[in-house]
């Protein structure tokens, strides 16, 4: 069964602030064409309209195709300002394969993402056209051509102004999807939420991996290194210090002890000063966060972040320039509850939460 839907905010917006959620969902089911009963055209005159997900108030959550978010599907970015995308690919992992089914998982989970942030007050539906993409067509039996795949698709994506919001996939996405980025902004800022600095020069002689993609864009200068930061990196090492070429490029390194115990907000508001107005792309690899909290990942690490300290630098990336983001390696092959990709998709809706145009209700 096909479901599509649309609300039409109201320019009133104050006046039904509480109500809108209910009021304003204008909804059509295909296959027998009946209606929700509690659409209400009189709510919908306006002269904007955003793509708004179903309330599971009115529709059930297991019904309808798994998008992302249960938003809209779109075949291109066009007129979009934040766009889910999928690049389903694990062929860059060292270890566990699986994250090429970590998309379809992310939204399968995301049914239960409702539409208001609910501590933030954050109401992206209310300020910004988003929409699910569907997937980048990878190859999967040439890493090589994959890259040039998710580049030129990226390219496509970036070119219409659209913030991409990536569902990987493994970590070896980001170096093209930084290739087309940087094309369009220039070099940016990147706060790189992981526990692995992912910054080898040749793994097994292959130059292209999921360990290596940092590496790769400070050598074709799509990183402002200064506006680097990496967070909660751990675990043993090949040297002494795992981390001396992360520095030595003026990268900001957290390793998770430093983030032990504590809140991450004080460190946030250091690395927005460090960000500063800039481009900025937010990479978080889901193994940044404990495997108690989120199993279902590739290179798992233990004594990692809280699931809370991963929300803690999404929403302290609130103000910046925010120009994409993503979150990767989720394998759900290794998370047998579930709750890695639902705390990807957890995650992911933050980020949409604090892109720049997101509005926010007054706490
Ligand atoms: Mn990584």
């Amino acid at each position: 069964m096909s479901i599509f839907y649309k609300r039409i905010v109201s320019g009133a917006l104050s006046a039904h602030l509480m109500r809108l959620p209910v009021l304003t969902q204008r909804l059509v089911v295909s296959d027998c064409g009946s209606r929700n009963p509690n659409f209400n055209p009189s709510r919908t005159q306006s002269g904007k309209s955003y793509n708004v997900p179903p309330s599971a108030e009115f529709v059930a959550r297991v019904s309808g195709i798994a998008t992302m978010a249960k938003l809209p599907y779109r075949e291109t970015a066009e007129g979009l300002y934040a766009a889910f995308v999928g690049v389903p690919i694990d062929t860059g992992t060292s270890n566990r394969p699986g994250a090429r089914f970590g998309p379809r998982q992310i939204r399968a989970e995301s049914a239960m993402l409702r539409a208001y942030n609910s501590w933030t007050r954050a109401a992206p539906y209310e300020s910004i056209m988003v929409a699910d993409i569907g997937d980048i067509n990878v190859n999967v039996y040439d890493l090589k051509d994959t890259c040039k795949r998710i580049r030129e698709g990226y390219r496509k994506i970036v070119a219409t102004g659209c913030i991409p919001l990536t569902m990987g996939g493994d970590h070896t996405i980001a170096y093209p999807i930084l290739q087309a980025v940087a094309e369009k902004y220039g070099p940016v800022g990147l706060i790189h939420v992981d526990a692995h600095a992912d910054t080898s020069d040749i793994v097994l002689g292959e130059k292209i991996g999921h360990g290596t993609p940092f590496r790769r864009c400070v050598e074709e200068g799509l990183l402002d290194c200064k506006r680097v930061a990496q967070i909660g990196l751990r675990g043993s090492g090949y040297s002494p210090d795992s981390y001396e070429w992360s520095r030595a490029q003026g990268f900001r390194v957290v390793q998770a002890e430093e983030c032990w115990f504590k809140s991450l907000e004080p460190l946030m508001v250091e690395v927005r000063a460090q960000m500063g107005s800039g481009p900025v792309y937010l990479s978080f690899d889901i193994d940044a966060l404990d495997p108690s909290f989120a199993p279902g990942t590739g290179t798992p690490e233990i004594a990692g972040l809280t699931t809370i300290q991963g929300l803690e630098i999404v929403r302290g990336c609130r103000g910046l320039n925010l120009v994409g983001c993503d979150l990767v390696e989720v394998s759900p092959a290794y998370d047998t509850t579930g709750n890695t990709a639902l705390t990807a998709a957890n995650l992911l809706f933050e980020m949409m939460c604090v892109l720049p145009k997101t509005k926010y209700y007054p706490k």
